[in-house]
């Protein structure tokens, strides 16, 4: 009964998972995926140390059982996040990729770090400088000025979409 009306959009997604177990197989058939791995995975080499720390801390957001691998559930959760997410799962994630002492703060520190690998990563022309990008983006998002020079998840909610267009 009502078997031949399957949503459009359920199999889509099959489709698309089953394109990405593909991938994720063929880069790593132990389906485990290391650190080292992880950034072959995305054609990334020769980075900066900048660049390097910030990919390491985003390895560790999507490694959520802490093991130091990235097994294909995992991988799934991380896509399907960055793919489909709500904008606020998608604020949570940021937010803890950004935080990366996890003191539940972003300071201008932590997010001049980000800025800079991201750019690096992307190695295209910028007018400003990462100081200045940084600086315009924490006066926007540090909505009750209190100067301690951090902001909370609270603080980014409502900006949180206008940084990842910029940044990018
Ligand atoms: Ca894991
Ligand atoms: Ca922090």
């Amino acid at each position: 009964m009502g078997n031949t009306s399957s949503s459009t959009v359920d199999d889509l997604q099959a489709v698309e998972i089953h394109h990405w177990y593909k991938k994720f197989m063929t880069e790593c058939p132990s389906g485990q995926l290391t650190l080292h791995e992880f950034k072959q995975f995305f054609g990334l080499r020769g980075l900066s140390g900048e660049a390097n720390s910030y990919i390491e801390q985003m390895f560790r957001t999507f490694d959520m059982n802490k093991d130091g691998y990235i097994d294909f559930m995992e991988y799934v959760a991380a896509l399907s996040l960055v793919l489909r997410g709500k904008i606020e799962q998608k604020l949570r994630w940021y937010f803890k990729l950004y935080d990366v002492d996890g003191n539940g703060c972003i300071d201008r520190h932590e997010l001049l770090n980000i800025i800079k690998a991201v750019r690096a990563i992307n190695g295209c022309d910028h007018d400003t400088t990462p100081e200045e990008f940084t600086n315009r983006v924490f006066d926007k998002i540090d909505v009750n000025g209190d100067g301690k020079n951090q902001t909370t998840i609270q603080n980014v909610r409502c900006d949180i979409k206008n940084i990842q267009i910029n940044v990018r």
